[in-house]
């Protein structure tokens, strides 16, 4: 096994991924900004070295100081975490040129469902089922008129570099698509560095469910059961939950079989996420496929016991998976909700110092968080503090369950969004399984 990982990453899973390599027996060397000198994830691991100031673009993505960090480490792996470089093919790439092992799927496999084109081509080809759409990018107004009329209104826009709803928009009428598609390029180009727009069929109120998928570099794939994320608000996803509440069992089968034939299709070796929109007939079309390690992979840990973090470094150093399909369980149920240092209302940023911290306990309650009584959350980086996930044996318990820690849980001195998800807890229709992607654009507050 390795003997030591650099962790190119901050915060809750900074903390996760030296966890698991404590538990793994590898030694760890954090990487930290100016700011973050008293982050926890700088305090636990073994090492722990500053790599550039506050910004992101000086510190967590800074390749060249990252990859130093390693060299002047002996570290043999980076581990990249969510979000800043993880689904970088150029780093990833850096990284095996420099004799690192990047923990994560291979450049390419990152450069394929980078470009969502040739990722919806690519899967098509494993079977798996996607919304009808133009198979190259469309350039220009009239080619989209016509691609719309032949689809049929409404369409959606979205960016071939983007994904994750960056860019995206939704056109109802023929009127409206010249100014739409300007302005989905300009946001492309602003956001991506890349014009470059397809256009698809317009799925309406549905229910976002992804498949987790584990891979490893011998040609094995595996499923570990889905996700439901459809509690999302301007494509921040706020509460996820597995199993999905509304999948029959012989649907769930398919829908999983599928994605892990997708995965197979590409040689995928790590750990990753294909995403599905669900409609209301309980269709199911591939989106984007996730080339690492989630926020939400906690609630699929709780319903399989498979620590995904600890499989995907096994994974990246060479080893076959530990376990097959039929080892795969899927028990009970998971919530995770997402709790952000923000107005609960609003949803503005609220950084500032921690005045107190109580969280809440006993079991099947797990919290994911980096921040400690009298830490100051910083402005600097993402708003989620921490990440409070139960399991129960029923959807029901498990919801009663959450309210329950939600009500315990204090993080004093800043405005956070665990009113907001007690709210949620007690709704209805959140309660009766009755969501889709834009519950929360619709809920009353
Ligand atoms: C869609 C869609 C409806 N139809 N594509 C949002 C994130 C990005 N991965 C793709 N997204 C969507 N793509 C078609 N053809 C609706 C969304 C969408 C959405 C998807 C999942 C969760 C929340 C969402 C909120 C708005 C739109």
């Amino acid at each position: 096994m390795f003997h030591k990982i650099l962790i190119a990453n901050r915060g809750e899973i900074a903390l996760r991924i030296i966890r698991a390599c404590k538990e793994l027996g590898i030694r760890t060397v954090a990487v930290h900004s100016t700011a973050d000198a008293d982050a926890l994830h700088a305090k636990v691991a073994d090492e722990s070295i500053c790599i550039g100031r506050a910004p992101s673009a000086e510190s967590y993505l800074n390749m060249k100081a990252i990859i130093s960090a390693a060299e002047v480490t002996d570290a043999e792996a980076i581990h990249p975490g969510y979000g800043f470089l993880a689904e970088n093919a150029e780093f990833a790439e850096i990284c095996q040129n420099c004799g690192l092992t990047f923990i994560g799927p291979t450049a390419e496999n990152i450069r394929l469902m980078g470009d969502k084109i040739a990722g919806r081509q690519s899967v098509t080809k494993a079977g798996v089922p996607i919304l009808p759409g133009t198979k190259d990018n469309v350039a220009t107004v009239d080619e989209a008129q016509k691609i719309a009329s032949e689809i049929g209104f409404p369409v959606i826009i979205k960016a071939t570099a983007g994904g994750g709803g960056k860019g995206m928009k939704v056109v109802h009428s023929p009127a409206s698509l010249p100014n739409l598609f300007a302005t989905a390029r300009a946001e492309a180009r602003a956001s991506f560095g890349n014009a470059d727009v397809y256009i698809e069929k317009y799925c309406e109120q549905p229910r976002h469910v992804e498949v987790q998928i584990l891979g490893d570099k011998h040609g094995n794939v595996i499923h570990l059961g889905e996700r439901d994320c459809s509690i999302q608000r301007r494509h921040q996803k706020l509460i996820e939950e597995a199993p999905c509440p509304v999948l029959t069992p012989a649907l769930r089968k398919e829908l999983c079989q599928c994605a892990v034939e997708a995965a197979r299709s590409i040689g995928y070796s790590s750990a990753g996420t294909m995403e599905f929109l669900l409609d209301k007939n309980n269709n199911y079309y591939f989106m984007e496929m996730n080339t690492r390690v989630q926020v939400e992979h906690p609630v699929t840990e709780m319903i399989t016991g498979v620590d995904i973090i600890k499989e995907q470094i096994r994974a990246a150093y060479g080893e076959p998976l530990r376990y097959q399909q039929k080892d795969i369980k899927i028990q009970g149920h998971a919530i995770e909700c997402r709790i952000n240092a923000e107005d609960p209302v609003k949803f503005t940023p609220s950084p500032g110092k921690v005045e107190g911290y109580h969280p809440p306990g006993v079991l099947g309650v797990r919290i994911d968080s980096a921040i400690y009584d009298q830490y100051t959350i910083l402005p600097h980086y993402d708003s989620m503090v921490a990440k409070l996930i139960v399991h129960a044996d029923t959807r029901e318990e498990a919801i009663k369950r959450m309210a329950r820690a939600l009500d315990e849980f204090i993080i004093g001195g800043v405005k956070t969004t665990i009113e907001f998800h007690q709210r949620i807890m007690a709704n209805k229709d959140f309660i009766e399984g009755n969501v889709d992607t834009s519950f929360i654009e619709r809920l009353k507050l």
